[in-house]
């Protein structure tokens, strides 16, 4: 593996990442109350970044504060739909217009390749596009009730909205969860991952100049364990969407408990299986798609097939074809236009998923292709697609998120205990299943217990589609007009009409 780290200092090649430092509150970056900060490093070549404001309780109250005036006395809530959407796409088409700036931010702080930092730009100006022309379209319903008798079903904004994002899509996101809740008149304090807080700092000041009202979009920069529980537990939050870690998704769930039991939407983690059977027949297409499903992203995905369940009778070929396809994922630096696969995060995650090959290898999985990691000579934390074979599903590396470029291949000798393998797993994100014949297709998908499969691959990421979770991968859908359910709520209005 050979990566060449990018030469310049990334801050000197985008200045701007030196002001995305502080809290937005109420319209514009404000200085934190305290003056703790968090040290931040570049994955790309472990230079250091900026330090960036670490937000205490008290900043959380004032921007949870600075949000519900605006619920109350601006006029986000009482607009017109259509009226929230014309700011919703001017916001879609500055997103647009700062594209690459905004693709930077996000390959100096998490450090995917700036083509997949792009796409995420332009997907992201699409969800709040598509949100807020679909708010526009989001009819009342009028009661089946008796001729003395008038009821409205409407749907109502929920009041202050939290949302608290991971680093690995670091736009997308807060978009995800933004677009719908600001759409249906919500006022919102997000809080992005320490990891990744340019991108979002950048997008409040976009929203102000799209139109915002100022205090209807706020961020608070911080950790997880205190600005993140702050507004968990906050008494004045009404609805938190999450998407992280299993674990802290329990934790959310607790807080709300705990405190005003506001209404809480998660996306947790995944263990996704990508079920090939004995009749698939193009170990090429099942290798190229299965790659980009777990070598996307450096693996830093929740719905990656980081299991691949392949009938005993084509493993070798399917594998053969593995190693061939994921020598095009070798590790290179993400500025560079070339790049498909940049380096993981963090150290933390480094040692992670390096971690998980220690465990595979003592658990009796073997390396077929990849393995290795090049800090040393780098300083950036860059993993080389890694395929382990002989896994068990009882193994760890089966049964854990890696959240990294290893894919373990577990295989079956029929296809009911190929199904079996598949759902058994806590997790229930996402699956796919390979095969040419249309009956099995069918009966695998019913079959399959996750929020979305995939037949014969392909793209798992359109807006209209929902997305979440079976089992313990989460509560709720983000994405498509069901995200909706996240962010409103109904109202049945009684009119006696005798
Ligand atoms: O996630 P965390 P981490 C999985 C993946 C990864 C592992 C750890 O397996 O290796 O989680 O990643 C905030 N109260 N996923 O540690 O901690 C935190 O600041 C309130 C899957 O980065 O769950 C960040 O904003 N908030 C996943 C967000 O939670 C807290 C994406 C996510 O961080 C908190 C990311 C607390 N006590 C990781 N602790 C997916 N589903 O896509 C942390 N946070």
């Amino acid at each position: 593996m050979s990566v060449q780290a990018t030469e310049n200092s990334v801050v000197q090649r985008y200045p701007l990442i030196a002001r995305l430092n502080r809290p937005y509150i109420d319209g514009a970056f404000v200085d934190a109350l305290g003056d703790e900060t968090f040290a931040r490093v570049t994955p790309v070549n472990g230079q250091p970044l900026p330090s960036v404001a670490s937000c205490s309780d008290a900043d959380v109250d004032r921007a949870v504060a600075s949000a519900r005036r605006a619920f109350e006395s601006s006029d986000w809530r009482r607009r017109s739909p259509r009226d929230r959407k014309r700011v919703l796409q001017r916001l879609s088409a500055l997103m647009l217009e700062h594209k690459d700036e905004l693709a930077a931010l996000l390959t100096a702080d998490m450090g995917k390749p700036i083509a997949a930092a792009t796409w995420e730009v332009e997907y992201s100006a699409e969800v709040f596009e598509w949100f807020g022309e679909s708010v526009d379209h989001l009819f009342g319903e009028v009661a089946p009730l008796g001729h003395d008798a008038h009821a409205t079903i409407t749907r109502e904004p929920i009041g202050v909205a939290a949302a608290v994002t991971p680093w690995n899509f670091p736009l997308l996101m807060p978009s995800v969860k933004l677009a719908p809740a600001l759409a249906s008149g919500n006022t919102v304090v997000l809080k992005p991952a320490e990891q990744s807080p340019l991108a979002a700092l950048r997008l409040a000041e976009l929203g102000t100049e799209a139109g915002l009202p100022d205090g209807v979009l706020n961020v608070i920069t911080g950790l997880g364990e205190t600005a993140g529980k702050a507004l968990a537990l906050h008494m004045d939050v009404d609805a938190l969407g999450f998407t992280g870690s299993t674990s802290v998704g329990r934790l959310i769930m607790k807080y709300a408990a705990e405190s005003n039991l506001k209404k809480v939407s998660l996306e947790l983690g995944g263990k996704s299986p990508s079920l090939v059977l004995a009749d698939a027949n193009d170990h090429e297409m099942v290798a190229v798609k299965t790659a980009e499903a777990i070598f996307g992203n450096t693996g830093q995905m929740c719905d990656s097939s980081s299991r691949l369940v392949v009938h005993e009778s084509i493993a070798d070929s399917v594998i053969d074809q593995l190693n061939t396809v994921a020598r095009r994922w070798q590790p290179l630096d993400p500025f560079d236009p070339d790049s498909v696969m940049g380096p993981v995060v963090d150290k933390s995650q480094y040692d992670r998923v390096l971690g998980y090959l220690d465990v595979g290898r003592a658990e009796g999985a073997q390396v077929v292709s990849g393995g290795n990691a090049t800090m040393v000579e780098t300083g950036g934390f860059y993993i080389e697609p890694t395929v382990l074979r002989n896994v068990t599903n009882d193994m760890r590396v089966a049964r854990e998120e890696i959240f990294g470029p290893v894919l373990s291949v577990i295989t079956f000798s029929d296809e009911e205990e190929g199904l079996r393998i598949a759902n058994d797993t806590n997790y229930g994100l996402a699956a796919t299943v390979w095969t040419n014949d249309i009956r099995k297709a069918h009966r695998m998908a019913r079959e399959l217990r996750a929020g979305a499969v995939l037949v014969n691959g392909d793209e798992l990421f359109d807006v209209t589609l929902p997305h979440g979770g079976y089992k313990e991968s989460g509560i709720g859908r983000d994405y498509s007009h069901y995200a909706f359910d996240n962010w409103t709520q109904l109202k049945a209005t009684y009119i006696n009409l005798a």
